[in-house]
Parts: C-alpha cells; sequence; structure tokens
C-alpha cells in the first residue's frame, strides 16, 4: 500500500487540543474534512491497523482521510510514524504516551477506550522458583529479566493487579537468550483470569510453540473484569516469561 503526502493543508490550533481542516487537491477534486486531534494517545498495534512513514501530522491526516474504512489515526513526530486504524465503528483502544497525538475525524462517533498497564510491579507469585528467577521478574519492567519456575506439571505464575480491573489485553514477552527449544518450552500455555484464586475463568489458551523473544497478544472476549492473572503451563515443563503486560480501561475515578 503506498501513500502519499497531501499538498495543502489549512491548520487552527490550540495549546492541548487541535481542530484543523485538510484539503486534498488531488486532481480536479477537492475534498475537506474536519479532524480533531488529542496529546499523548496512541492507539495500540492490532490487526486493524498500519504504520506509514510520514512527515507530518496533516499528512497522516490525509491518509486517514484517504482511506474510507479509517476514522482514527495516531501520530508520532519523533518515530515519523502514521498509525491508521480500520477498526470497526472506529472503536479503537488506545494508551497514553507523551509523543503521540491522536487523530479523529469530526464527522465519527467517538468509542475509542483508553487503556492502561495495571500489571507493572504489582506482586506476584509462581509454582516455584530456579535460579533467582523470582516472579517479579515478569512484572518489572524489563524483557531482559525473566521468572524461572523449576521443572514442574502445569508450572504457574500469577500476579494480584490489587482490584478488580477491566481487563481487555494481555500481552507477554517470552525470554529473549537461549536455544531456539527453550523459546519454544512456551506452549499449550493457559491464561487464565478472575476475581478471587477460587473464581478463574480461561481467558485464552495458547498452543504454541512460541519463539525466543516472541510477543504474545491475547484478548480474553467476554470475561474481563478480574483481579488475577494467572499463566499456566498445561504440560510438564519449565516456565519461563520475561514479562506480562496487563492492559485494562483506564478509569482514573479509582
Ligand atoms: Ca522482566
Amino acid at each position: 500500500m503506498k501513500f502519499c503526502c497531501f499538498p495543502h493543508c489549512a491548520v487552527f490550533c490550540f495549546t492541548t487540543a487541535c481542530t484543523f481542516t485538510v484539503i486534498n487537491a488531488n486532481d480536479e477534486d477537492v475534498i475537506s474534512e474536519t479532524f480533531k486531534t488529542k496529546g499523548s494517545t496512541r492507539i495500540f498495534q492490532t490487526e486493524n491497523t498500519t504504520d506509514v512513514y510520514c512527515r507530518s501530522i496533516f499528512a497522516c491526516a490525509g491518509i486517514c482521510l484517504s482511506d474510507s474504512q479509517c476514522c482514527v489515526a495516531s501520530y508520532s513526530k519523533a518515530a515519523s510514524t502514521c498509525r491508521i486504524d480500520t477498526s470497526e465503528r472506529c472503536c479503537a483502544e488506545t494508551e497514553t504516551l507523551d509523543e503521540w497525538r491522536f487523530i479523529q475525524r469530526n464527522s465519527y462517533h467517538d468509542c475509542t477506550v483508553n487503556l492502561k498497564e495495571v500489571a507493572y510491579e504489582k506482586p506476584a507469585e509462581q509454582s516455584s522458583v530456579y535460579g533467582g528467577g523470582y516472579a517479579s521478574r515478569a512484572v518489572d519492567g524489563n524483557v531482559n529479566t525473566y521468572m524461572h519456575t523449576d521443572i514442574e506439571q502445569s508450572p504457574y505464575w500469577s500476579v494480584d493487579l490489587g482490584k478488580t480491573y477491566q481487563i481487555k489485553r494481555i500481552e507477554i514477552f517470552n525470554r529473549i537468550d537461549g536455544a531456539i527449544s527453550t523459546g519454544e518450552r512456551l506452549r499449550d500455555l493457559e491464561i487464565v483470569i478472575g476475581s478471587s484464586h477460587n473464581e478463574t475463568q480461561i481467558c485464552a489458551h495458547y498452543v504454541g510453540p512460541a519463539q525466543l523473544g516472541e510477543h504474545l497478544f491475547f484478548k480474553c472476549g467476554h470475561v474481563e473484569n478480574a483481579r488475577y492473572v494467572k499463566l499456566r503451563l498445561t504440560g510438564s515443563n519449565y516456565l519461563h516469561v520475561a514479562e506480562v503486560k496487563v492492559y485494562a480501561v483506564n478509569d482514573s475515578s479509582t
């Protein structure tokens, strides 16, 4: 897919909120549409997003305008990246990130959901510890450190988020170093979530095997409200993952 920048733009900007009109002089057609933008917001990368190299936020809006499926986008000047989103009904998931701005067509209803990561440095535990690979290493924000259980039947790791959150996605970063077969130990994985240790449901089952350093994404579907997140291998093996990120609806009132 190839995009080009628009030659004519008009802008009316304020400090934090910005409204601008993109005018596309494409052959004899002139199309204009008003966009709203918001600071410090990035759309999550999903199967509905496409990242495009782009030199300006105006060009990014123009790219969105040229795609009838796109109603929201986000732009990073530092990365010269425009992320366009084609989610159904504009229901994109976003996160707060300083260097990005969010762009939305005024003509569309906004149903974006802002998410925040809620597992970082939360209390974690696991079925056993091998070689100093403590449970906290999977929530220390560093993909170079990993938790490590002993080899056992159905090893597990779990984190207590401290309260119930509406969980929208869970990301797992496999450990980076080791042999190919080491990375592939992450297989037949169940991701279980629940409001207590006794009330749990399976969010997802990952067949795998994973590769070293692989970044995995999971959605829990209709099961969302939970305080505990547990990873459990169904077979007999070591469990060692570098990082687990849990993204939940950002409810700033609590
Ligand atoms: Ca880590």
